[in-house]
């Protein structure tokens, strides 16, 4: 295992949920981390930098991107997690979810990395990780508009594999099934439908993230997919 000592890490959508337990995860093994939320919220982690950043705005994530440089000097991991989520059928999705899907998901996660990169380009040992799902990785239903959203994700950053690993920065693919985080709920989402039965907790997706950047510089983990075992009648 590559220790995370003297690393650091932006975590963007990490006021709460996989976020912040990421954040934890990250700042447990020995990196300096940096929060980025519409809220700013420092999730309770000690030795955080957290900023107020919308990651819909590309400013704003420049803006975030520039001040935990100053405040740490660098930049070797990016965690593209910010995400929103609205689920039903296609012609029952209101517009507003539509573009909050697009403008949050794609374009955040795009324009979050068009603002690190020059920077994780200049560690020698950088990490991009992005947050999708099992909805990156095949149709579900009443996804749609989700799904197209990760697939996107999970695209771009597998795109991106190709022109940064010989350049020194690893991109991996997170794609977990239901997490228990406040996720979705009410916007089609609730933790009764029997597809997300016995969800994972925000900490094992951590875990996962943990494990992808510390893996020693010699290869790199393209796709991390886990689901769980008790979920039923998926798709
Ligand atoms: O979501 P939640 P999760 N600009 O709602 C922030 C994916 N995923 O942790 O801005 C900046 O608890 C928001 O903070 P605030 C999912 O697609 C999930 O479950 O202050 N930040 C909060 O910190 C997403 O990509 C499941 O309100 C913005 C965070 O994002 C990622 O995991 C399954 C923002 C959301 O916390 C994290 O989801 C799966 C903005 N415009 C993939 N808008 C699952 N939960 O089941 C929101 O496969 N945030």
């Amino acid at each position: 295992m590559t220790s995370l000592q003297d690393r650091v890490a932006l975590i963007t959508g990490a006021s709460r949920g996989i976020g912040a337990a990421t954040g934890r995860a990250l700042a447990g093994a020995g990196a300096r981390v940096a929060l980025a939320s519409r809220s700013g919220d420092d999730a309770g982690i000690e030795g955080a930098f957290a900023m107020a950043c919308d990651v819909r705005d590309p400013a704003s994530l420049e803006a975030m991107v520039a001040a935990t440089v100053e405040r740490f000097g660098g930049l070797d991991i990016l965690v593209v997690n910010a995400g929103v989520g609205a689920y039903g059928p296609f012609l029952d999705l209101p517009v507003d979810d539509i573009e909050e899907m697009i403008a949050v998901n794609v374009k955040g996660a795009i324009y979050a990395v068009r603002a690190a990169l020059p920077h994780l380009l200049r560690s020698d040992a950088a990490d991009l990780v992005t947050i999708a799902s099992e909805a990156g990785r095949r149709g579900l239903p009443n996804e749609a508009v989700y799904c197209a959203s990760k697939f996107a994700q999970v695209g771009f950053t597998a795109a991106l594999d190709h022109e940064l690993r010989e350049r020194g920065v690893r991109c991996t693919n997170v794609c977990p099934g239901g997490v228990s985080t406040d996720f979705a709920m009410g916007h089609g989402r609730t933790r009764e439908m029997p597809q997300l039965a016995g969800m994972m907790r925000p900490e094992d997706v951590a875990e996962a993230v943990l494990f992808v950047v510390t893996r020693p510089r010699t290869h790199r983990i393209l796709e991390v997919a886990f689901r769980p075992v008790t979920e039923t009648s998926w798709g």
